[in-house]
């Protein structure tokens, strides 16, 4: 009893002499970006305030706002027992937008029981379809891009999350692959398809092109169990997921998101962050950069061009999540932004004049909805620059 009165004394004392930091005593203060963040120039300077002094010096041209998602038309509106998900950019072709997305059917059943028979996940057994449009809210499907492959294959499991390049009268696609079992522990690859056309038909790559870097880390006893490590490894030691490439300074940029053996949360939620892998050639080899990862926070991939950089949206995991970052060489990001929040899983409008405004790319495009944890359907989001707070009726900015 004794010993705890006096470690609550001693708290009191240490809070009382709490170190006093003063403007003066700042050594990066800037006496108008302290007026313009509204940091007082009095003599006490709360930890909030010394850390909004260190905040990096933007304007809010990078700011956007996300409206309600909208339902699609035609074959893309959801249909009962049918999941469709992780829509890829959409580029046009002859007047006609084309979308490739993930589709499977029916409910999931998980890890419990039969790996070779259940499905583990929505994106369990699934081939990358795709769908064209006029107007990019009604949609025809089209049938079958890729197809998982024969059993014994890479791909013989799921193909999924896929994303779309076209470079030089060619198309590309990159996406995610699953080898039967899917097991707790199994590894998640990423593949490439090309074709002369839209339509295909799809040559895919004879092997994974990126891999998880697994042999950085190492499994504990051989239960069927993610969390289990002897050693956690590399950011990307399980999986490496949501690929998307960007041709870029002569070369192909792929942006890929690493999940690492033994996940842990973290005081911001899940381990989750991005690498890119770069190759002078659109189908590899891709080489990871050394400077991987260069994210701390994100989930799915989302980048784009942006005045000789790329910019890049992070959202749902870490603690820069929802935020809106650039590199100006494409590996060093800075936060420009930090948003409310975003859509997932989105595709982005390759179509836009993504040079006109950092954020124009994402004014609309593609994204997906949980309409339960078992089925998922493609929707259209849309988002709008803010630069006033304004009320009912009140004169904006
Ligand atoms: C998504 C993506 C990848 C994962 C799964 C389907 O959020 O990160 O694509 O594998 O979930």
């Amino acid at each position: 009893m004794k010993k705890n009165v006096l470690f609550i004394v001693a708290l009191i004392g240490l809070a009382g002499c709490a170190k006093q930091v003063t403007t003066s005593s700042l050594t990066n203060y800037d006496e108008n970006k302290a007026k313009a963040l509204g940091v007082p120039a009095g003599n006490k300077l709360s930890s909030a305030m010394i850390r909004a002094i260190n905040w990096p010096e933007r304007d809010n041209s990078w700011f956007v706002e996300f409206d309600e998602l909208q339902p699609l038309k035609g074959d893309l509106a959801y249909e009962k027992g049918v999941v469709r998900r992780d829509p890829s950019a959409i580029i046009k072709v002859d007047s006609l937008y084309y979308v490739w997305y993930s589709k499977s059917y029916g409910p999931t059943q998980g890890f419990a029981g039969d790996l070779e028979k259940d499905k583990v996940f929505p994106w369990d057994r699934c081939d990358l379809w795709y769908a064209t449009s006029v107007d990019g809210w009604t949609w025809k499907e089209q049938g079958i891009a890729v197809a998982r492959g024969e059993k014994g294959a890479y791909d013989d499991r799921s193909v999924f999350t896929p994303e779309v390049m076209a470079w030089k009268g060619k198309y590309y696609l990159y996406y995610q692959t699953v080898k039967s079992p899917y097991s707790v522990r199994v590894i998640e690859e990423i593949a490439v398809a090309s074709s002369d056309s839209p339509r295909g038909p799809w040559v895919k790559s004879e092997k994974p092109i990126v891999s998880p870097s697994f042999n950085t880390g190492e499994w504990k006893g051989t239960a069927d169990d993610r969390f289990s490590v002897n050693t956690k490894g590399d950011f990307d030691s399980h999986k490496t997921h949501d690929p998307c490439v960007i041709p870029y300074k002569g070369k192909f940029y792929l942006y890929y998101k690493g999940e690492r053996m033994g996940e842990e949360i973290t005081f911001a939620g899940r381990e989750i962050k991005h690498g890119v892998a770069i190759s002078d050639n659109p189908t590899g080899p891709f080489v990871k950069s050394e400077y991987n990862p260069i994210s701390n926070s994100g989930h799915e991939v989302c980048v784009w061009p942006y005045n000789g950089g790329i910019a890049s949206l992070i959202t749902t995991d870490g603690f820069e999540r929802n935020t809106i970052q650039w590199a100006p060489d494409g590996i060093n990001f800075e936060i420009m932004a930090a948003i409310t929040g975003a859509p997932h899983a989105i595709g982005l409008n390759r179509t836009a004049d993504n040079e006109k405004d950092p954020t124009e790319i994402l004014r609309w495009g593609l994204t997906h909805k949980y309409v339960t944890y078992d089925y998922q359907c493609i929707m259209r989001f849309s988002s709008f620059r803010k630069t006033s707070h304004a009320a009912k009726g009140e004169k904006t900015r």
